[in-house]
């Protein structure tokens, strides 16, 4: 009976360390995560391409922001708009719109996600027809294409944590560097540095934010760049980890550049510790600028938008996400 007892233990005690093992793999949640439609975000780019250059105080410009508003509208839980008269290097006021639209928007844990929406009122970099407004399919319409998809697959299968999608207006009407005006600090990013100085909702926080420029062009590369890494080490580690695991370890490359005046450098210098948030913008090492080879040109048009790099950034964000 004794010896019995003891067998019949020992098979226990045997079983329990054969099997705590197999336990602890189980709780290994694994998180469906839905997957980026680039076909739709790619329609989403087109849209807005159609409504003509985004360029503040026009009508593509107005168009383009109820378009925005309606889309958001129907897939978000909030969408407010900021409005603001925002001055020029050239002396114009832009009246700018700054569209917020939330997810769970009174859930502590959130991150932001964000964009421009504007695109630049000339093509300086351009040989010809420097003073007519770009298409920008890329500077401007990808950010955003990526993120209306991004919101309608929230919309679809909603995250556990809050999410802000900010679109940003009066970008891109910075001074050109040929420009006769006197010099004006700051000139590009209006919208980002209104919203900065003026939170949409007073004492906002977010985890982390993540801008999104240029994340249309072929064979696009994104490197680590200096703010991003000054400001949100932590996020962009986790964000070109999240890439690679993926398989897109040729897009987003573990290489560290330049700093780049863009929306995060003024969210992490003007609203500091609210939002840490890193910039995925295209790293071109052929041009001499280091931007995507059609930067503020007419080449900077639909026909050279390419899938599978919206889709490489679209699926690392919605991982980063549906992880957190
Ligand atoms: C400058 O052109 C100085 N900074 C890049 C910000 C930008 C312009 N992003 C898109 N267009
Ligand atoms: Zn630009």
């Amino acid at each position: 009976m004794r010896n019995i007892f003891i067998l019949l233990v020992g098979c226990l005690l045997l079983s329990c360390s054969n099997e705590a093992p197999k336990r602890k793999k189980n709780v290994e949640i694994k998180i469906e995560v839905p997957s980026f439609n680039a076909d739709s975000a790619f329609k989403f780019i087109a849209d807005q391409v159609a409504f003509g250059p985004r360029v503040p105080n026009t009508p593509g410009h107005i168009a383009c922001a109820n378009y925005l508003i309606e889309k958001l509208n129907s897939y978000c839980d909030t969408v407010i708009v900021q409005e603001a008269q925002l001055t020029a290097f050239d002396g114009n006021v832009l009246n700018s719109k700054n569209i917020i639209a939330s997810f769970k928007p009174l859930r502590a844990k959130r991150v932001m996600l964000c964009a421009h929406w504007d695109t630049r009122p000339f093509a300086d970099q351009d040989t010809e027809n420097k003073n007519v407004a770009i298409d920008g399919a890329n500077d401007g319409g990808s950010g955003v294409g990526v993120l209306l998809e991004i919101a309608r697959q929230f919309s679809l299968n909603k995250p556990d944590i809050g999410v802000d999608i900010i679109l940003f207006d009066s970008e891109d009407y910075g001074q050109p560097n040929d420009s006769e005006y006197p010099r004006m600090e700051h000139s590009y990013c209006l919208g980002s540095q209104y919203w900065a100085t003026h939170l949409h909702k007073s004492n906002y926080f977010a985890k982390y934010g993540i801008l999104l420029d240029m994340v249309g062009g072929k064979n696009a590369v994104f490197t680590q760049e200096l703010a991003s890494i000054t400001f949100a080490p932590q996020v962009v580690k986790k964000v070109w980890n999240t890439a690679a695991k993926l398989g897109y370890g040729n897009t987003f490359k573990f290489q560290k550049t330049n700093l780049i005046i863009d929306d995060h450098l003024y969210i992490n210098n003007l609203a500091p510790g609210r939002v840490p948030t890193i910039d995925i913008i295209e790293y071109n090492p052929a041009t001499e600028s280091h931007f995507y080879e059609h930067w503020h040109t007419h080449e900077d048009k639909l026909e050279n938008i390419d899938k599978n790099t919206l889709k490489a950034v679209g699926q690392t964000v919605l991982h980063v996400v549906y992880n957190e």
